[in-house]
């Protein structure tokens, strides 16, 4: 898979794919990154990058020409099965949409920024909206990391145990069971018995049931989707 972010911010980039999981998976070539500034595709003399939005008031808006002439480009070059512009009006992330954008090959993230970008971007460029939750952030960089780390995971190698981001939390809808490791006992505090049992059947049964018990108490709006 090839992912392409576009950003003011490439710095702000850097750090979250320099590590664990994700570091790896662009050793193994399994994923490849590629950040685009957009400050360098402007064509104003002074690198400008934004303006006063038409009709007044407050921010200023990112400009069509430097965010086009890049789109531009890497479409030139290849196929993408989506351009997804992160913005807080966009459709939430959800472990199903992580699921879903696991399968394509090529796929550009556009980050947002100040009051966002002209809307003729969006009309003409864009093909999906993504927003990672109810708040507001300065700008789509962080958003853009999120919804790479949610992908890549689940790109099938790049975590070393093939059952392990099915067993996740929201994958099938309910909250993940609890988890111990040793000691088996610290402070006096025990790890439950089952789990040291052995029995690995009863074990299931016991996770499942935690889960269950969990997401009843956490997040009932999962039990009715
Ligand atoms: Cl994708 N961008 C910004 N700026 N804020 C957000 C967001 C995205 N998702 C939640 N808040």
């Amino acid at each position: 898979m090839r992912i392409d972010i576009i950003t003011l911010h490439p710095k702000l980039l850097k750090s979250p794919f320099e590590h664990s999981i994700l570091h790896r998976a662009i050793n193994k070539k399994i994923v490849e990154i590629k950040i685009h500034d957009i400050r360098s595709y402007s064509k104003d003399k002074h690198k400008k990058v934004d303006d006063y939005q038409f009709g007044g008031g407050a921010g200023m808006v990112m400009c069509i020409q430097p965010i086009a002439d890049c789109i531009d480009k890497l479409k030139s070059e290849r196929n993408y099965d989506a351009i997804i512009y992160l913005t807080p009006d966009g459709k939430q992330l959800k472990q199903s949409v992580a699921n879903h954008y696991s399968t394509f090959k090529n796929i550009i993230l556009l980050c947002g920024h100040y009051k966002g970008i002209d809307q003729r971007i969006r009309d003409n460029y864009i093909t999906d909206e993504l927003s990672i939750g109810d708040y507001v952030l300065t700008g789509g960089e962080l958003a853009a990391a999120v919804v790479c780390d949610s992908i890549i995971r689940l790109i099938p190698g790049v975590i070393s145990d093939e059952t392990s981001a099915l067993t996740d939390s929201f994958q099938d809808n309910l909250l993940a069971p609890p988890v111990y490791t040793r000691p088996a006992t610290y402070k006096n505090w025990k790890v439950p018995e089952i789990l040291l049992s052995g029995n690995f059947k009863k074990i299931e049964e016991w996770r499942n049931k935690e889960a269950i018990k969990r997401t009843k108490k956490r997040r009932p709006d999962l039990l009715d989707e």
